[in-house]
């Protein structure tokens, strides 16, 4: 069995990094170890007066105690960190935990819409970019690539724009970029774009735009991908799973009318996940 160690916050209601990424990780049959960097009560996407504890100095620490173990990891799957902070530490934790094998998966969860979340200041995406730079594959959406790079932020693109906004990424250290929320027909479809600096090769693979959103489904879509990746799954497949099992979890909410905030209705998605992996 592959294993993953994810490496994000924990936000104890409303759907989004840890407790979205353990359980679909392992509906995936992939074994998921869990770094917690800290504890909110919700995320910070539309709740007002959460709390938020850190664990910073608990990163280090678990670091230790796993190093006496000799336990290896498969991929190492980073999502939300609350602070520069926190960012040191698991830089400092995948030049400790990467083997010849491991694969690095950095997702800057920092932003969206052309916003940084609450509680970023305008420094915090220079430190996601050096976190970026010792990645292997990097999920950006276009509001982070844009803030990684440093450019203005645009929903107006076509695909040479797309393409040379994953090359300046690559430029960052990551080798395999997978842009997501990427449009290029009048929004009629979204879908995600993946750049390989490497071999050139490029590839989308998209569905028709839902008139609805959730939060967390960035969180939903990087799981999915980095089990399928970790499970030694083609791009092309993992990609068109983590797409597909997104819609289909936002298509199972929107009936129900669900405040955009507390997340998507994954857990009814799951027998369709393992139909997906077949
Ligand atoms: O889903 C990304 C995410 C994760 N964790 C926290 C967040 C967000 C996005 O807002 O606030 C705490």
């Amino acid at each position: 069995m592959k294993r993953i160690v994810t490496i994000q916050d924990v936000s104890c209601f409303g759907k989004c990094s840890i407790t979205v990424a353990l359980p679909l990780v392992s509906a995936m049959g992939v074994e998921c170890a869990i770094i917690p960097t800290s504890i909110l009560s919700t995320h910070t996407g539309g709740f007002k007066n959460f709390t938020f504890t850190d664990l910073n100095e608990d990163i280090p620490k678990i670091a230790k105690h796993w190093q006496e173990y000799d336990i290896k990891f498969d991929s190492i799957y980073t999502g939300y960190l609350g602070n520069e902070k926190q960012i040191n530490y698991v830089i400092d934790f995948i030049s400790k935990f990467r083997g010849e094998n491991t694969f690095v998966f950095v997702d800057p969860a920092m932003a969206d819409k052309g916003k940084l979340y609450a509680g970023f200041d305008k420094e915090f995406p220079s430190h996601m970019a050096r976190l970026c730079s010792v990645a292997d594959m990097i999920v950006p959406n276009i509001t982070e690539a844009s803030f990684l790079l440093d450019i203005p932020y645009t929903e107006d693109y076509d695909e040479s724009y797309i393409l040379n906004v994953c090359k300046r990424l690559a430029d960052l250290g990551a080798k395999k970029i997978v842009l997501t929320g990427i449009h290029f027909d009048q929004n009629k479809t979204q879908g995600a774009y993946f750049y390989d600096s490497e071999t050139g090769k490029t590839h989308y693979y998209c569905r028709d735009t839902l008139d609805a959103s959730f939060h967390g489904t960035g969180d939903t879509f990087s799981s999915v991908l980095c089990a399928g990746l970790t499970r030694g799954y083609s791009i092309e497949k993992a990609i068109k799973i983590a797409v597909d099992f997104t819609v289909l979890c936002i298509e199972k909410t929107i009936p129900d009318k669900i405040n955009h905030s507390y997340g998507v209705k994954f857990e009814e998605c799951v027998p369709e996940l393992i139909e997906m992996m077949k």
